[in-house]
Formats: structure tokens, C-alpha cells, sequence
């Protein structure tokens, strides 16, 4: 998979793709993902990338000049991207599915927004998507970004080497991850869950799957309504008990 990203800060995107499965998968050749300088794309002597808003008001926002020019670059060398999604606290959210949706593609841009925000025409004419990757104020789009793309390539093959560790993720199957143990088995008075010790992969499994639901109940019960559950786990939940055992059909709130 092929993945550019436009950022004026090429250096901070650098060092969060260095490291970890990711950087592993770059070296390996299995991604390849160029950072590039929005500055090289402007024209003027002194690379300006922001202007000041029409209509007034506080801080700067980014040209679209550059951000075209930069695309229109890509798409010469490499033809049309298949994606180009542009970072915003404005975007509708970034969830799992549109990882899976991206990681499916040959080649994706990334825009990463600073200042207030980025012109709309880049929204309108180059953008494909303009997502956001929550509900809290940052900077700038450099970090959402480096999350989504490590959201993404971790989905393609090959990038993280146990297959089935990416099944058995957090949200592959709509719920929160069961706890996890190592040794020691007792550690400063507080035990390892005896089931774990047994051997006993059934009841391990079965273990695992009741408190990954009591997590998801407590934490998270939004996500029951849209879980995968079988009956085996439906059960499970209505003896977990309380208003949280609600059936799928019933909705969230
Ligand atoms: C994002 C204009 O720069 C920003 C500022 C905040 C921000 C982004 C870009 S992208 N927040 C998010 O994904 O939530």
C-alpha cells in the first residue's frame, strides 16, 4: 500500500512512522509511505502556507494553493490517489470501518490541517473525506493523522505479523478487550484469575468472553447494540445482569 502525507511539520510525522510495527513494515517494503514538506509546494519566496480568513477573525487558515499543487504532484508521478482524507475536528468521526474501508486501497493521501482550519475549496474539490479522530481540541492534524495511518496499516497484510492477534483486537468484534495476565502469578498480594492457570482452553475462552462483555457493559454500553453477539453471549449477558443486559434490537441510551 502506497500512503502519502502532506504536513508543514514532515519532521513530527517522520518520527511517530519510525518505530514499531509500522516502521518495521516501511523497512520490510510491505508499505510505502512518503513524508512530504507543504512547503515545497508553495511558489513565493518565503513558502507562506496560511493567509488571513475572509470575514474577519481570530488566527490564519491554510491555502489551498499549496495543498493543490501537492496533490496535483502526486497524482502526475503517481496517478490518482484513491483516497485523499483530510484531518478536521470538523470531519464526521474516524471509527474501524473506515480503517478497514482505507486499508483496502492502493494508494491514500493524508492532509494534515494547522492553524483555525483549512480553506473549504480543498473540503469541496480535493478531499474525498474530512474526518476527525474525536472529541477534544489539538493543534493540528499531524497526530490524528499518524493515528489513523497506523488504524490503516495495520490492516494490510503482513504488517502485523500474528494474523490472529488482529482478529482477536479490541472492536474487530464491536466489544472491548478481555484482561490480560503474565507472570508473576500472584504479584504484591494480587492473583492471576485461577481459570487462566487451569489449562483449560474451553473455560478460558469462556472466561475471556464474559468479562470482555462485563467491560463493554461498564465502559462502553453504547457498543452492545451494535456487537456481534451469539446466543452463548446473549446469555452471558442478561446473568451479568442489570440494565445493561438489554437485547441487541433495543438500541443503545
Ligand atoms: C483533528 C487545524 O488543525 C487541526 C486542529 C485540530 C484537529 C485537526 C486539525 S484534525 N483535530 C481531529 O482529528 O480531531
Amino acid at each position: 500500500m502506497r500512503i502519502d502525507i502532506i504536513t508543514i511539520f514532515p519532521q513530527m510525522v517522520e518520527a511517530g512512522l519510525a518505530e514499531g510495527v509500522v516502521g518495521r513494515a516501511r523497512t520490510r517494503g510491505v508499505l510505502d509511505i512518503v513524508v512530504h514538506d507543504l512547503r515545497a509546494f508553495t511558489t513565493d519566496r518565503h513558502h507562506v502556507v496560511d493567509d488571513v480568513p475572509f470575514g474577519g477573525g481570530p488566527g490564519m487558515v491554510m491555502k489551498p494553493e499549496p495543498l493543490f499543487a501537492a496533490v496535483e504532484a502526486l497524482t502526475e508521478r503517481r496517478g490518482a490517489p484513491d483516497a485523499v482524507v483530510m484531518t478536521s475536528p470538523a470531519g464526521k468521526p474516524f471509527l474501524q470501518r473506515d480503517a478497514c474501508r482505507l486499508a483496502c486501497l492502493g494508494h491514500v493521501v493524508w492532509l494534515c490541517g494547522r492553524y483555525e482550519g483549512i480553506d473549504e475549496r480543498v473540503h469541496a474539490a480535493l478531499a474525498t473525506e474530512e474526518v476527525s479522530i474525536g472529541d477534544y481540541v489539538l493543534s493540528g492534524g499531524e497526530l490524528p493523522a499518524l493515528v489513523m495511518v497506523d488504524a490503516v496499516a495495520r490492516l494490510v497484510p503482513g504488517v502485523v505479523g500474528d494474523e490472529d492477534s488482529i482478529v482477536a483486537d479490541s472492536f474487530s468484534r464491536g466489544l472491548l478487550d478481555f484482561p490480560h495476565y503474565t507472570r508473576p502469578a500472584v504479584f504484591r498480594g494480587m492473583r492471576v484469575p485461577d481459570v487462566l492457570l487451569s489449562g483449560h482452553h474451553g473455560q478460558i475462552g469462556r472466561w475471556r468472553r464474559l468479562e470482555a462483555l462485563r467491560r463493554t457493559a461498564e465502559r462502553r454500553p453504547e457498543l452492545l447494540a451494535t456487537a456481534r453477539l451469539d446466543e452463548d453471549e446473549r446469555q452471558m449477558l442478561r446473568e451479568l445482569g442489570g440494565s445493561s443486559a438489554r437485547k441487541d434490537s433495543e438500541g443503545s441510551e
